[in-house]
């Protein structure tokens, strides 16, 4: 076993990067860790999740709409930047596109929603991303090569009217237009045009090229989770995506994973969905399992027909932050515990010592992501009673691995390294408490 390196005792350019390895935007995007989605349209007045395209546009008439709710409510979560829906598969864009005749400009309220976004992201230090359906069942183009230019163009006027966008989020569907044909979409000119105008933004699909699917809609990805895939395997709308929850070992590209859920049931507003909010120990769970397995959380929040955050989704976000703050914002230990990098005769082994006793059940390790990711088996053990006791057994860490083990009361744990691509790395080993 090569010797397990601690970051707090080694300088990073000491270090042979292990590739692949992440590109700057996508860092910058890992750092957000979880961040609201918001499904906004025609369909939040006509009760469906996938209108046809045909709806009148003057359906569209938020009566209170307030993006400053949504981003003081999203700061207060402690949500890094918002993504919204631009052009869902209707095909109505919530931006008055020059390309378009079926857009905000034509309904009864006659804004911008994406200036409105935009401004209000801004006042609260948030990132904003956009959500663009390539799908449209309302042009006239769709289904003709003429539309993928129509496609740049809107994606132009949204990448250069509104400040730095962090995502560009692709939707892989891909069915029948208006004239009963499907699009051949030319994803060069897709990604180009969003490298050309937002060269920090990372994009999305189920294929990246930057992130990836986590291949559910369920919001977790797999406690074995891996920043690689070998990307040239997958297309947007791949059926292979359940490959994408895990990623692969030894993959040649750095596509880490995104995990979208709704709060709701459905991903746009419904009324008769108001109580079926998820909870936020639910919330709390799933940033668990998706932040704290390698991945992002996004996390969608339909506005209702005011164009409003509902109340009980307010109380549920805010409910989740509190959680969070109590046990994620409390770890028992600091970095600093670290009483080495090595006993004698086991070197891939990290010891972390406490001041005194503490009673556990999560335990946070973190990779330093930018020098690739290397760990591929580890253990964590506890001395109890004076005998070492294996409290889990695991596979992956990469950005932040939160690992759920039994409540244990001890001053000792070790970390051992059982498997790793490369000279295993860790910056932190953390102790949490939440009781669950
Ligand atoms: C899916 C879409 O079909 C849903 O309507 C929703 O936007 C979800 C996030 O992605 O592919």
């Amino acid at each position: 076993m090569l010797p397990l390196l601690l970051m707090t005792a080694l300088a990073a350019e000491d270090i042979k990067p292990l590739p692949p390895i992440p590109h700057p935007r996508q860092l910058a995007w890992q750092k957000m860790q979880q961040y609201a989605f918001v499904h906004f349209g025609p369909n939040t007045f006509t009760d469906v999740e996938w209108g046809e395209g045909k709806e009148d546009p003057k359906l569209f008439n938020p009566t209170a709409l307030d993006c400053g709710q949504w981003a003081r409510t999203a700061k207060a979560a402690g949500l890094t930047g918002i993504i919204i829906t631009a052009k869902h598969h209707d095909g109505f864009c919530l931006w008055p596109s020059k390309y378009s005749t079926h857009t905000v400009a034509q309904s009864l309220y006659k804004g911008d929603v994406l200036r409105e976004l935009s401004n209000a992201c801004k006042k609260e230090g948030l990132k904003m991303g956009v959500y663009l359906s390539p799908w449209d069942r309302n042009h006239p183009s769709y289904g003709t090569p003429e539309y993928n230019q129509v496609f740049a163009n809107m994606l132009r006027e949204v990448l250069t009217s509104y400040g730095p966008i962090f995502e560009v989020w692709f939707d892989g569907a891909n069915g029948e237009g208006p004239n009963g044909k499907k699009q051949v979409y030319d994803w060069p000119l897709f990604v180009n045009t969003v490298r050309k105008y937002q060269p920090n933004a990372v994009i999305f699909s189920d294929a990246g090229p930057d992130i990836r699917w986590v291949g559910n809609e369920s919001g977790h990805s797999d406690p074995e989770c891996w920043s690689t895939i070998d990307r040239d395997r997958y297309v947007a709308g791949t059926p292979l995506y359940q490959e994408l929850t895990k990623g692969k070992r030894g993959g040649k590209d750095w596509v880490p994973a995104e995990c979208d859920v709704s709060i709701r049931p459905g991903w746009f507003y419904h009324k008769e969905q108001d109580g079926q909010v998820k909870s936020p120990e639910t919330l709390m769970k799933l940033w668990e399992e998706s932040v704290g397995q390698n991945g992002s959380f996004l996390l969608n929040v339909p506005p209702d027909r005011r164009g409003l955050w509902h109340e009980n989704d307010v109380m549920a976000l805010l409910g989740w932050k509190k959680l969070l703050d109590e046990v994620y914002g409390k770890p028992l230990n600091v970095a600093a515990a670290f009483s080495g990098p090595a006993d004698p005769g086991d070197s891939a082994l990290v010891n972390v010592t406490l001041s005194k006793p503490r009673i556990f059940d999560r335990v946070e390790l973190r990779e330093p992501i930018g020098l690739g990711q290397r760990i591929a088996g580890f253990r964590i053990e506890a001395l109890v009673d004076e005998k070492w006791t294996v409290l889990s057994n695991q596979t992956t860490v990469g950005n932040r691995r939160i690992v759920r083990v039994p409540r244990t009361k001890s001053d000792r744990i070790r970390i051992v390294i059982t498997d790793s691509l490369a000279e295993p790395l860790l910056t932190s080993v953390i102790l949490y408490w939440t009781g669950r």
